[in-house]
């Protein structure tokens, strides 16, 4: 018999306490006595996974029999973090969890701890595909998300002698309780072979043979709704041997050979490339996009057609959101699937496609849009790339009728790139295959207009549009932020947490001197848990009542964290001259990984560290000016960063940060922004008011004008001595006293190589938001008037309004309660 209330299940009406027990008995095989911290992590996951359990079964239930509309969410990184804590706040048990933990004598927060995040990601990409399930379950909208269950996430980093390492994330090294492997579901993946004609009995056809393959199984994840009884679907694929073992080779004595296969078939969910923002044309990479994509579009479609009876519905019931051009490859793999497998024909099968498809892009920078070879391509998925062929030459044919005899403009068009060595241009063929197309904030969503996609957009118009990114509240501010969520509440009630519309009522507040006393205490603590888990991460001892400055991101050259370390320097030579007028006491904080092949970002790395061991250890100084890189920058540690920040650095070059979500964080959790018009900046600015954010720089076309009439650095490293100082003592050696010259390629890059992200030409205006921003933060009456203000105006950063947007706008899909 169905049940369709999760109350009704049995295991679900156990106490806390007494699951806690039974788990620990029962799953773990332990008794109190020598139980670990790890053994209760685990017991605890146990005892939350039951009460998500029984609403994933309903809610799986419920979607098929009323075969609902579903959105399948596809993205090659979830960046998803820890999920205790998030599945206990968001099924409502997380008070008596904490309680049921206490009577054994242990501390939700220490056992939390003991989870490995799942980094399944590199960073904004990832984590907002993480933001988006969560509001997805929270808004009962029926959604899948599919992507890899890698065996090793992103990599873990430490600081040695200054440097990043990278070493393996093995999160899976102890049972993850979070997954549940389908079998029954598993997929055959196909690669290489080649292409035939065959004449059947229903005409003449391709026929993909002599392929070689590799099994998908499933993991699927939960991912459940807040206040709701909805508990949506994650699968993850991961990368199986078709023939486990090769027998033959094994009876022979080959032990080596009979595994061979598997090894290569393994190696595709293996690890996580850990670039975020730049292709890197490798064949596994190929591999791993389409070994996801293909299973994901066979299970959509089997599921489909096990419960429609034709083709035709195909779009009112599959709606599929494209992740940046990762899994764009899903074009040619629908229409694969549909042809070659359930014999559509092709103007069929493509009218359902095309309105089936919607991508998402997240970055305008040249070197992340994806392109691959087409002789990789015709070796590994040679059927495809036909595919691809006549759906690029229909295309052009249809440009080519509207806009006659503009050669130039089929070529820049075209899917393949003939003037680079022929390459499969993965944006065009999204943009191609796609009803609708959005950026992820206004500014570049204009921009994707007016440059990447200008043309396209002529050709298609209205086909673009802008979704501006948000965030997950619950993980957030309720998660991250305890002491911040119970003081809203106690002022505006909880609604607030499915609802951040509501937040807004607390704007009067910011006049009321007894609640920005208690905001600050809030504040306060925040950093005081910062500045021990600094003080425990690199031993550097931290004043809470500094501001904390702090820019955590990925490491990038666009990101101008080195704009940061320069004003770092600034200060320091200020302080040390009797120079720095109106100084504020300020830890200035880094987080963030680069890239292992990303040299220059290492470097940025390394500076900063070097600029840290010397400020921190000069008398002079003392605790006037701190620096910190928090190692290993990673969700859980996103937690505490976020919360414990005064001053949110967003200081990208403007048009290079597509929106950018750390903002919005930082601006949720009550820091100042300091920033450059850019990316969701411009949004935020909007909402929270001029008077109360710092901006500074150049705007997006100012820095086209500039570039247009001839930058020059040189003309500000000379126009402005503090900052000629800076960069001469970075050049000199003056951090790095065993190697003088270990930063000269940095120099080069500010002043012999034309300083692309115009870090000079903004260097004074940033210096002086600085001043502005060191000037208020005196008065604390007044930050924290403003910084309550900021809290208060972040309703529109919400990712519930942001799949709101995709629902209503983009996908067509209605709410469903199960
Ligand atoms: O849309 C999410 C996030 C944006 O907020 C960032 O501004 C953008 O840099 C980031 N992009 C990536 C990788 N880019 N690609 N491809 O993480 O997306």
């Amino acid at each position: 018999e169905t049940i369709h209330n999760a109350e009704d299940f049995l295991l679900t009406q156990l106490p806390i306490p007494q699951a806690l027990r039974n788990h620990l008995t029962f799953s773990l095989g332990k008794s109190n006595s020598w139980a670990t911290t790890r053994d209760w992590y685990q017991t605890a996951a146990f005892t939350v996974r039951d009460h998500l359990m029984s609403r994933w079964v309903i809610t799986r239930d419920a979607y098929r029999d009323a075969n609902t509309k579903r959105v399948y969410y596809l993205s090659l990184e979830f960046l998803i973090g820890r999920m205790l804590s998030n599945a206990a706040l968001n099924l409502g048990v997380a008070p008596e969890l904490s309680e049921g933990l206490q009577e054994i004598g242990q501390q939700l927060e220490g056992v939390a701890e003991m989870e490995p995040d799942a980094a399944l990601g590199n960073g904004g990409l990832g984590r907002l595909a993480a933001c988006f399930v969560d509001s997805m379950a929270t808004m009962d909208i029926p959604a899948t998300g599919y992507g890899i269950r890698y065996d090793y996430g992103m990599f873990r980093q430490s600081i040695e002698g200054g440097q990043q390492v990278e070493n393996p994330d093995n999160w899976l090294r102890y049972q993850n309780i979070w997954e549940v492997q389908r079998p029954e579901h598993t997929c055959e993946v196909k690669f290489y072979g080649r292409v035939v004609q065959v004449h059947t009995e229903r005409g003449n056809e391709r026929h993909w043979i002599d392929t070689a393959s590799v099994v998908a199984m499933p993991y699927d994840v939960p991912v459940p709704g807040y206040g709701t009884q909805t508990v949506n679907n994650l699968r993850l694929w991961s990368a199986k041997a078709a023939k486990e073992f090769d027998l033959a080779s094994f009876n022979q004595g080959n032990y080596d050979k009979s595994v061979e296969g598997r090894h290569g078939a393994e190696t595709i969910s293996q690890v996580l490339y850990p670039n975020d923002a730049s292709e890197s044309g490798k064949e596994l990479r190929l591999k791993q996009q389409y070994f996801f994509v293909s299973a994901s579009t066979q299970d959509i479609l089997h599921r489909f057609i096990t419960n429609n009876p034709d083709w035709e519905t195909l779009p009112e019931k599959v709606a599929i959101q494209l992740n940046d051009t990762h899994p764009a490859i899903a074009v040619a793999e629908m229409m694969y699937q549909l042809i070659d497998h359930y014999h559509l024909a092709w103007d069929k099968a493509w009218s359902l496609v095309t309105k089936i498809f919607a991508y998402t892009n997240h970055t305008l920078m040249p070197e992340a849009l994806e392109t691959w070879s087409v002789d990789l391509f015709s070796s590994l998925l040679p059927r495809h790339l036909e595919i691809i062929y006549e759906i690029n030459h229909r295309f052009l044919q249809m440009v080519n009728q509207h806009f006659p005899g503009d050669s130039g403009l089929l070529s820049r068009v075209s899917i393949i790139d003939e003037a680079n060595g022929r390459r499969v241009r993965m944006a065009h063929l999204a943009v191609v295959g796609s009803h609708t197309v959005n950026g992820v904030a206004a500014l570049h969503s204009e921009l994707l207009k007016t440059t990447l996609f200008a043309d396209f957009n002529k050709i298609y118009p209205g086909k673009f549009t802008n979704v501006t990114n948000g965030i997950t509240p619950r993980r957030w501010l309720n998660q991250a932020n305890p002491l911040l969520t119970d003081l809203l509440t106690k002022h505006i009630g909880t609604g607030f947490q499915k609802d951040l519309g509501l937040i807004k009522n607390i704007e009067p507040l910011a006049d009321n001197a007894a609640f920005r006393k208690a905001f600050r205490e809030v504040k306060a603590a925040n950093k005081q848990r910062l500045a021990y888990k600094i003080l425990q991460k690199t031993g550097v001892a931290i004043n809470p009542q500094a501001i904390f400055d702090v820019q955590i991101k990925r490491i990038h050259e666009y990101k101008r964290q080195l704009l940061n370390v320069l004003h770092v320097i600034t200060l320091y030579n200020r302080i040390r001259s009797g120079q720095a007028k109106n100084h504020v006491p300020r830890v200035v904080i880094f987080a963030g990984k680069a890239a292992p092949g990303y040299w220059l970002a290492k470097q940025i790395i390394r500076l900063i560290n070097d600029v840290a061991t010397l400020i921190n250890n000069d008398p002079v100084i003392g605790d006037q000016l701190k620096v910190v890189f928090y190692p290993n920058y990673e969700v859980s540690a996103a937690e505490i960063l976020f919360p414990g920040a005064d001053l949110s650095e967003q200081i990208s070059t403007a048009g290079t940060e597509a929106s950018g979500t750390g903002n919005m964080k930082m601006a949720l959790n009550g820091a100042l922004t300091i920033g450059t018009l850019d990316g969701a900046n411009v949004e935020i600015k909007e909402e929270v008011g001029d008077e109360n954010i710092f901006i500074f720089g150049l705007t997006t076309p100012e820095v086209a004008q500039i570039k247009a009439s001839g930058y020059n650095p040189w003309d500000y490293y000379n126009g402005n001595a503090e900052l000629k100082q800076v960069i001469d003592m970075i050049g000199n050696g003056f951090f790095s006293v065993g190697e003088l010259n270990r930063y000269q390629a940095i120099v080069d890059t500010l002043l012999h190589k034309g300083d692309h992200y115009l870090l000079l030409a903004d260097y004074a205006a940033y210096v002086e938001a600085q001043e502005k921003v060191a000037a208020l933060y005196q008065d604390e009456e007044a930050w924290s008037r403003v910084a309550i203000l900021n809290v208060a105006r972040m309703a529109k950063f919400s990712s519930d309004r942001t799949i709101g947007e995709y629902a209503n706008r983009i996908w067509k899909v209605k709410q469903f309660k199960a």
